[in-house]
């Protein structure tokens, strides 16, 4: 179901129990305010997802209410995982889907990373 990105947090969601532990994931990168870890259902050759540790629903919550060091830690983080991956000279693509209209499922912020093949238009025509 679409996330409704102005809801409070709902620690229950997918991506909070996978940040407690509780549920696996193939993780491919951690430090203090970051995970990441691979999609479960990748549309790319490579399709990480990269999330913060704090409780933001969406970019909207995160741009808002996080820390300088927070959205700090997540920017350069994520341009870090992408480049350790090999993924700049071929290229790749971030999106981070917000409320309805965006399609976003999980109620956690996450920024997909996609790459390995021409992506194709940016959006569906
Ligand atoms: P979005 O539509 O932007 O909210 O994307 C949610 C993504 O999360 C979607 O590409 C599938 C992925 N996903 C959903 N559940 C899990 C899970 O339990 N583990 C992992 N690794 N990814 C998940």
């Amino acid at each position: 179901m679409a996330v409704d990105a102005t809801q409070p947090y709902d620690d229950s969601n997918i991506f909070a129990r996978i940040l407690r532990g509780e549920l696996p994931s193939k993780k491919v990168y951690e430090d203090e305010h970051v995970l990441a870890f691979h999609d479960i259902n990748p549309l790319a050759p490579t399709h990480i997802l990269v999330i913060p540790k704090g409780a933001y629903v969406s970019w909207d919550d995160f741009s808002e209410k996080a820390s300088d060091a927070e959205i700090a830690a997540f920017v350069r983080a994520s341009g870090r995982i992408a480049r350790e991956a090999g993924l700049v000279e071929s290229g790749y693509r971030v999106l981070a889907n917000t409320g309805p209209n965006s399609g976003q499922e999980v109620p956690h912020l996450h920024l997909h990373v996609f790459a390995g093949r021409p992506l194709g238009p940016m959006l569906a025509r």
